[in-house]
């Protein structure tokens, strides 16, 4: 088990580390973002670290000005707003600009023993677009849906940029020592079946293929996508990652045979811990003890979670799966 979004707000120590620099001081600098990695692992015996970065930091290597308002998500300075702007992107991207991630896995790896996972990870191709489209988050994603439909070919373009510049970055991270890499597509929900299977579909499947090439497992982790797990599941990802919005046992039957992870909805967590525990009992008993449950959260861990919360899920599911693992 690990938990998307384990290091970050909920935790006193990193809200401490965010008083003296800025996200991007945390991305920029690879001892900050080991530390920030390693912060819930000195907590909970997790089965996994995920690298500290944010899914648009590696965009820097295609010019791209990206800030984060304090607390809040990310704003684009140029939202990309025509054909015009996707042909003045440089073609090959700086690959010097997200170098420190690797200096940061390469931390990471060191420090942990080798029965923790090191997870790389990246923005999915429609997730990066949606913010470079519509300038930061969005409700809707109406732009990003009318520059598809409105743009085929200059949407198509983007979408093999962005292709290209993730595979740098996750070849970048495993060539670092990532055991494992995770693509977040975390609104393709936004989108019809139809639209996702021709629209972004065939570029999600080339990131994952190009990864898998390198002998690495990849997770492929949407949200809103329930209606087509099936489709999420073509991308060929060793791993589906689902949200709460479907049980697991049925999310299983629509990706079939291979692994899966979640599904808790974090909300969960500040729940009384009885009930917090027995939810937990309740998404374990979907899997079944059947072998490929990497258990998660529907999504990332709440900024109003408290620590103890999480260590009571941690201690939960350990006890349930039968085993402690090496913290
Ligand atoms: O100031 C802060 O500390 C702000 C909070 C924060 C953090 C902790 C942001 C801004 N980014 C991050 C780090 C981060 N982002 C990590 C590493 C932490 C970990 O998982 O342990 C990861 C994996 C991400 C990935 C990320 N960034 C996603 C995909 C996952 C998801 O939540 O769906 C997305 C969509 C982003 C964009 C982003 N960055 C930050 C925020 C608040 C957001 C979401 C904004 C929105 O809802 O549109």
């Amino acid at each position: 088990m690990w938990l998307m979004r384990q290091a970050g707000r909920y935790l006193p120590e990193y809200r401490r580390l965010r008083e003296r620099y800025s996200l991007l001081d945390l991305c920029r600098q690879p001892e900050l973002a080991a530390e920030v990695t390693l912060q819930p692992l000195r907590r909970f015996p997790l089965d996994a670290a995920i690298i500290f970065a944010d899914i648009l930091w590696p965009l820097g290597a295609l010019g791209i000005q990206v800030t984060f308002a304090s607390g809040e998500g990310p704003v684009i300075a140029e939202p990309l707003r025509t054909p015009g702007q996707i042909d003045r992107l440089p073609a090959e991207p700086d690959e010097a600009a997200f170098q420190v991630t690797g200096e940061a896995i390469r931390i990471v790896r060191r420090e942990l023993p080798s029965s923790v996972a090191v997870i790389g990870f990246a923005g999915a191709p429609f997730t990066l677009a949606s913010y470079l489209i519509e300038g930061g988050s969005s409700r809707t994603y109406l732009a990003t849906k009318r520059f598809l439909l409105e743009h085929r070919s200059a949407w198509e373009c983007l979408l093999d940029r962005l292709c290209d510049l993730t595979v740098r970055y996750l070849h970048m991270q495993v060539a670092a020592g990532a055991d494992a890499v995770q693509l977040f597509d975390s609104w393709a929900g936004a989108l019809a079946p139809d639209l996702y299977r021709t629209a972004v579909l065939p570029w999600t499947r080339r990131i994952v293929h190009a990864v898998q090439m390198l002998g690495v497992p990849v997770i492929v982790f949407s949200t809103g996508t329930a209606g087509f797990l099936d489709l999420v599941a073509e991308t060929g990802a060793d791993v589906i990652g689902v949200d709460w919005r479907i049980d697991l046992d049925r999310a299983w039957q629509l990706i079939g045979a291979r692994a899966i992870q979640g599904n808790l909805d974090p909300a969960w967590l500040l729940a009384p811990r009885e009930e917090l525990r027995a939810a937990v009992r309740r998404v374990l008993e979907r899997a079944g003890g059947r072998p490929g449950h990497i258990f998660n959260l529907g999504h990332g861990v709440l900024p109003e979670t408290s620590p103890d919360a999480v260590a009571t899920l941690v201690a939960e599911v350990q006890t349930w799966s039968g085993r402690r693992s090496v913290a």
